[in-house]
This record gives structure tokens, C-alpha cells and sequence, in this order.
């Protein structure tokens, strides 16, 4: 399957739905600041998560993943139906996704070639989803020497990550500030669903 990009995957009333949805988590599971492991230096996205696992990271503890909101120790809320629904369209995984993140870039947020591996579960591919605007995203493959690929990620598009992708390195080089105005507020937000445990 590899990396599979599906652009206008969202209408606009579908991305209004799904905003408003994630208004409601945000104002139960605010957006935080999150630290790198060993330095803490803050990374440029706040973040926050739905669904019963959330990805973190602290100069403590280091990436992670939890049930609960770091700073209010709260459950984190469900994740909107949705989403849900999306995930089993696209992926036709056999179990629904456990964590939802929810990444918010201002227009000098940016997040370095990394891989999605703190999971259990590689079987599962990753879904993205963007909202708002646009962003520069570049995907190459395991190794720092493969060559790699730039696609503009608009509002309503959706990247998925699997098979022979599913660990390939990845990350925003900028978010193009003014390119949608779905969110009053401006920047991006991204979301990615991940199976964390292997299904039992
Ligand atoms: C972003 N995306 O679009 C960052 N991870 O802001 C990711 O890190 C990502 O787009 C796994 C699968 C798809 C992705
Ligand atoms: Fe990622």
C-alpha cells in the first residue's frame, strides 16, 4: 500500500463538522507545549489527543503514550464518530485506532523529519488529516539518505502511511500562513489517527 495521498478527501461542511468537533476536545483536553526527551526543549506545535491512548512527550519521560492529559490528568475525550468512520474507510483495518493526535502549527510551527514508532503495532498504517492552512510536507523513506517526495497539504487532505511507508521518515518544513480560512484564528491543524496495541 505505501503512502497513500488522498487530496480533498474532506468537503468544507465536513471539515466545519469536524472542527467543531475538535473545539469540544480542546476545551476539555486543552493544547499543551510539548518538551523533547533529555534537552525539554519545546517543540514548535502545542498538541493535545483524543481517544482512549494520547501520544506525549516530556524531557522526563520522553515519548509515550497514555490515557490521560498530562496537565489536567484527565481521560482524554473520545474521539468525534467521525473520525472513526474515516479511518475505517480508508485503512480497512481490522480494529479501530486507539490515539488520536491533535497538532496545532502556527505559521512558525514546523516538525522535523521523524517516524511514526512508538507504537506496538506496525500493521496499522497512520492517517493524517489537515484542516486550515496549507502546509509543505515532505516524505522520504526508513533511511536519512533516501530521496524525498514534497506535497502541499491543504485543507480537507488526507495522508496515509502504511506498508512499505509505514515507517518512512516525514515532517513540515512550513505551513503557508493566509492559505485557508477555515480556522478564524489562522495556522493548521493535523490530525494523526494510530492503532497503538496490536488487536487481541
Ligand atoms: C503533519 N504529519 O502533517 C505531520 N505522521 O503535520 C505526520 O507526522 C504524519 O502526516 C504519520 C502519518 C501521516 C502524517
Ligand atoms: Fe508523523
Amino acid at each position: 500500500m505505501g503512502l497513500e495521498f488522498l487530496p480533498g478527501k474532506l468537503r468544507r461542511e465536513q471539515q466545519v463538522t469536524l472542527l467543531r468537533a475538535l473545539r469540544d476536545v480542546m476545551d476539555e483536553a486543552p493544547l499543551f507545549t510539548p518538551t523533547m526527551p533529555r534537552s525539554g526543549k519545546p517543540m514548535s506545535v502545542r498538541m493535545t489527543n483524543c481517544g482512549p491512548l494520547g501520544w506525549v512527550t516530556d524531557k522526563e519521560r520522553g515519548y509515550r503514550y497514555q490515557a490521560t492529559h498530562p496537565i489536567t490528568g484527565r481521560p482524554w475525550p473520545a474521539m468525534p464518530q467521525m473520525l472513526l468512520h474515516l479511518w475505517d474507510e480508508v485503512t480497512r483495518y481490522r480494529a479501530p485506532p486507539e490515539a488520536c493526535l491533535v497538532n496545532y502549527y502556527d505559521d512558525d510551527a514546523k516538525m522535523g523529519l521523524h517516524q511514526d514508532k512508538d507504537e506496538e503495532d506496525f500493521d496499522a498504517p497512520v492517517l493524517s488529516v489537515s484542516l486550515g492552512d496549507t502546509a509543505i510536507f515532505r516524505a522520504g523513506g526508513r533511511s536519512r539518505r533516501d530521496p524525498t517526495r514534497r506535497f502541499e497539504l491543504e485543507s480537507g487532505d488526507v495522508v496515509v502511511l502504511g506498508g512499505e511507508d509505514r515507517l518512512a521518515l516525514h515532517g513540515i518544513d512550513r505551513v503557508l500562513a493566509g492559505t485557508s480560512d477555515l480556522l478564524p484564528e489562522g495556522g493548521r491543524i493535523n490530525l494523526t489517527l494510530r492503532r497503538v496495541t496490536k488487536p487481541g
